[in-house]
Order: structure tokens, then C-alpha cells, then sequence
């Protein structure tokens, strides 16, 4: 569908005959211009100064080979991309994603949302992210290991404190951070914070590990406020069993609601006295097993195979925590049917365009993955501040500067939303929020890029 400005439309229809064969990056693009028209409609100078059509074309794509041994000493290939795509706010800062599934396509997309989320944080710091094709399932520990050293002795030409930052993603835990920064040091004699999610021995923050699940437990605790709910009682369906998962599970369950199922790609698992998380980090983060061997430590729960089953459990509070475009239009009419009252993305893009207006046009409270799943890249935010002091915060300082954070970002979402004429609308206000303090930078900047 078109957009409703012939602008927008016209950058939208160019970059999708440049960007043909990069559809999740086009999907990300169409749903901040979308939210822009009012902004554009008010703003002239940004449409002059050609803030839009400059923001949508990352400053910077590197692309490099990894080569490495497995353990049979064979020689294995794999790409490595690093988009640095914004830099008007603070240096590039973003996740690496190393999954199978990782394409340009899915890098441009990513580091196109990290530009808006890191703004909404109210921290200085530009959109970038990277990542590989790499998968590190069934990988041994000295594989996971000579993989991660080869792809940082390219990433380390490109990156440092002050110009690019990485932190994890899919496929990238504490295990792969240390590895990456052993090797970064090893080759610029630099002990500096050039990774986050760093381990708590050599620079990480406390509450890093946890930042993402509780910070989106936060935001969905803002947007239930609204309506004078809250999370106690509330069945919660909370889909991956990864990161975010696994701490959105703990916060949820803190503040009162039941973590009733849980997925990984193979399958879900439904237990309805409640899944404790420590038994999914377990199985996911000591055993690096398959959620399924959940029965093996409650036999009453049950099993399913085929993870997308999960949003047809019925759950007032449903949480996507795994991946982009895994919850489509008709799961989103499941959830609707059994009254789910609240869905926020704790993954980056994890609805379908389809799902966020079958929500929408339902009326179900809806929080964009840019504003809800921000409170991990904030939390890197704090590491970075508490690196660059050589000094660290405690946990209850870090958690309760990220919970002040997510309080802050739905209260911009939500203005923006009101101030532009579509109050309730939170992609709209979190994409005008994020966007506003960008193009404001770009604008002082000039147009050498
Ligand atoms: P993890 O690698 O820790 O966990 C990913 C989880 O999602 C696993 O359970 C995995 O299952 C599942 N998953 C991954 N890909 C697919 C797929 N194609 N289909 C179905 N399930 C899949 O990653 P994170 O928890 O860190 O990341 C989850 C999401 O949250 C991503 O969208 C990420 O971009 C986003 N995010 C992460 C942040 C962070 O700080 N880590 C911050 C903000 C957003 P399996 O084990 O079977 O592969
Ligand atoms: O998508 C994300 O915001 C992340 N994967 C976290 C990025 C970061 O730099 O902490």
C-alpha cells in the first residue's frame, strides 16, 4: 500500500528498486516512514535539509570473509557484515547476530531500528549492528572460539570505544563477548570498552544479563498502567527461551503474573503452575539443550512440536522474545480470539505488519519492539558509562536506572503519539520520538554525508 505522502512515498519506492532483495530491511523502513507523515506535514526545514532520504542509507557497510578450523581441521567460510548506520547521536551501537538466517537484508534492518531504539533511551549513542551466517549450534567451545577470533581480527579495524561498540544478539551470549574481546585486546594492546555484555570480571555491568527481559517487563507494566492493570495474575505466554526470554520470565513472574509457555524453533512447552526460569537457564544456558528435555524436570508439563503453536495458548500478556516476523496476522486473530489484553516485543521485529494492525484495530494494548526491547542497549549504555569512569554501579543502581529509562521511554512514546494526532498509538509515537532527536542532530550536523 502506498503511503499516504507522496514524499515518502517517493523515498520509500526508490529504495525499494535499490533495496529489492532486502525485504526485512524494507519492512522496518515502511513502518517508520509511515509513522513520519504528520512530522513531515509540519516539518519543511527536515524535508529541505533531505533528513529522511539521508537517514534511510547507512554512513557505512563493511562486509569481510571469515575463515576458520573446525575441529576436524577442515577449512569453513562463513560471511561477516558490520552496518554502521547512523552516527548523529553518539558512535554506532548495536548488536552482532550470529544465526543461519543472518543476511544484509536482516543487518539493515536491525541497524536501522537500533537508530530510533538508541535515541529513545536518551543516551548518547548511534544505530549500527553486525553479525554472520555463522551458527553456533553444535559448535564446540574451541570452534565457537576460532570462529569468534577471525571475525573480530576484521571487526577490530573498524570498531573502538569512541567509533562502534558491539554487544550481543541472537547466537551471541557471554561465552561468544569474551571470546570477541580476548581477541580485540590481544591485537590493539587496549583493555577498553569496545564490546558490552562484557562478563563481570573484565568490565561488564551488573544487570546486563537481565536488562532486555526486565526492561520489556517494565515497559509492559507502563502500558498495562494506563488502563489501571498490571501484571498480577495474568497468564503470560512468552515466546524463545533465549536472553530476553529467559529475564522477561523472571521479571514477569516477580511482578505477579504466570509464565505459561515457552518456546525455542523446534517446539513449545505449556506448564500451567508456572515455568520457572532458572529451569529454562538450565537447559538453555548451561546445557545449550532443547526446551523440550523441560519434561525431563516437570513430567506434567506438555510438549509441543513447531514453535508457532505457542501464540494459540490462550494468555492475557503475550511477549514475542525470539526473532523478527514470528507472530503473522492470523496468530495475532488467535491471540485476539482467547482476549489477550497486552502484547509488547521484547525480539526486534516480531510482529507482521498484518499482526500490529490486527492488534491495533483491536484495541489490545501494543508496544513496539524499539521502545520495549530498549532496556538492553540502554543497560549498555551504563557499561559504557561505568568503563569510561573505571568504576562499577551495583545491581540495584543499574536496575533502577533502567527501570527510570523504560518509565521515560513510554512517556515519550506515548506524547508523541498524542502530540501528533494518534494517541495510543506507540509505534507511531516511539518511531517520531526516536526519529525527532536524530534529524534534530543531523540537522546541526550539515550534509557531508
Ligand atoms: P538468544 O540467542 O539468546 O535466544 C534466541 C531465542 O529465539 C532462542 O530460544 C531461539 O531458539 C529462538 N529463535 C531464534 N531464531 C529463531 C527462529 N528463526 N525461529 C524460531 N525461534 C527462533 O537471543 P536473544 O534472546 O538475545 O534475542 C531474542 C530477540 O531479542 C532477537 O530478536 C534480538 O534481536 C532481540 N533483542 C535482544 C537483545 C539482547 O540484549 N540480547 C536486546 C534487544 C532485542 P533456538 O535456540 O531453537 O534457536
Ligand atoms: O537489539 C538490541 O538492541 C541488542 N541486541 C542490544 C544491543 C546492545 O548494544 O546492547
Amino acid at each position: 500500500m502506498p503511503i499516504n505522502n507522496a514524499y515518502l512515498n517517493g523515498i520509500y519506492e526508490d529504495l525499494a528498486v535499490k533495496s529489492a532483495h532486502e525485504p526485512e530491511f524494507l519492512q522496518a523502513v515502511y513502518e517508520v516512514l509511515e509513522s513520519l507523515v504528520p512530522v513531515v506535514e509540519r516539518r519543511p526545514d527536515l524535508v529541505k535539509a533531505g533528513v529522511i532520504k539521508r537517514i534511510v542509507e547507512p554512513e557505512r557497510i563493511i562486509q569481510f570473509r571469515v575463515s576458520w578450523l573446525d575441529d576436524k581441521g577442515e577449512v569453513q567460510v562463513n560471511r561477516g557484515y558490520r552496518v554502521q548506520f547512523n552516527s548523529a547521536i553518539g558512535p554506532y551501537k548495536g548488536g552482532l547476530r550470529f544465526h543461519p538466517s543472518v543476511t544484509l537484508s536482516v543487518i539493515k534492518f536491525l541497524g536501522f531500528e537500533q537508530i530510533f531504539k538508541n535515541s529513545l533511551t536518551g543516551l548518547p549513542m548511534g544505530g549500527g549492528k553486525g553479525g554472520s551466517d555463522f551458527d553456533p549450534k553444535g559448535k564446540s567451545d574451541a570452534e565457537v572460539m576460532r570462529f569468534c577470533q577471525s571475525f573480530m581480527t576484521e571487526l577490530s579495524k573498524h570498531i573502538g570505544p569512541d567509533t562502534d561498540v558491539p554487544a550481543g544478539d541472537i547466537g551471541v551470549g557471554g561465552r561468544e563477548i569474551g571470546y570477541l574481546f580476548g581477541q580485540y585486546k590481544r591485537l590493539r594492546n587496549e583493555f577498553t570498552g569496545v564490546l558490552t555484555g562484557k562478563g563481570l570480571s573484565y568490565g561488564g555491568s551488573l544487570a546486563r544479563t537481565e536488562a532486555t527481559g526486565y526492561g520489556t517487563c517494565y515497559f509492559a507494566g507502563e502500558m498495562l498502567g494506563s488502563r489501571g492493570e498490571s501484571f498480577q495474575g495474568k497468564r503470560v505466554v512468552i515466546s524463545g527461551s533465549g536472553n530476553v526470554a529467559i529475564y522477561a520470565n523472571q521479571k514477569a513472574t516477580q511482578l505477579g503474573g504466570k509464565v505459561i509457555a515457552m518456546s525455542d524453533s523446534n517446539g513449545y512447552i505449556v506448564d500451567e503452575n508456572g515455568i520457572d526460569y532458572t529451569v529454562i537457564q538450565e537447559i538453555k544456558e548451561v546445557r545449550r539443550d532443547r526446551i523440550k528435555t523441560y519434561l525431563n524436570y516437570v513430567p506434567t508439563a506438555k510438549y509441543v512440536e513447531g514453535c508457532r503453536g505457542i501464540w494459540s495458548v490462550p494468555c492475557d500478556i503475550a511477549l514475542p522474545c525470539a526473532t523478527q516476523n514470528e507472530l503473522n496476522g492470523e496468530e495475532a486473530g488467535w491471540l485476539i480470539s482467547n482476549g489477550v489484553m497486552a502484547v509488547a516485543e521484547g525480539a526486534n521485529m516480531p510482529c507482521t505488519p498484518e499482526a500490529v494492525t490486527a492488534f491495533q484495530n483491536a484495541g489490545v494494548l501494543f508496544g513496539p519492539a524499539k521502545a520495549v526491547n530498549a532496556g538492553g542497549v540502554a543497560t549498555s549504555g551504563l557499561e559504557m558509562s561505568q568503563n569510561s569512569q573505571r568504576l562499577s554501579w551495583t545491581f540495584e543502581e543499574v536496575d533502577q536506572k533502567l527501570h527510570q529509562i523504560m518509565k521515560n521511554i513510554y512517556a515519550s512514546a506515548a506524547a508523541a503519539a498524542e502530540e501528533y494526532g494518534m494517541p495510543g498509538n506507540l509505534v507511531a509515537g516511539a518511531n517520531i520520538a526516536g526519529f525527532l532527536k536524530v534529524a534534530d542532530a543531523m540537522m546541526w550536523q550539515g550534509i557531508a554525508y
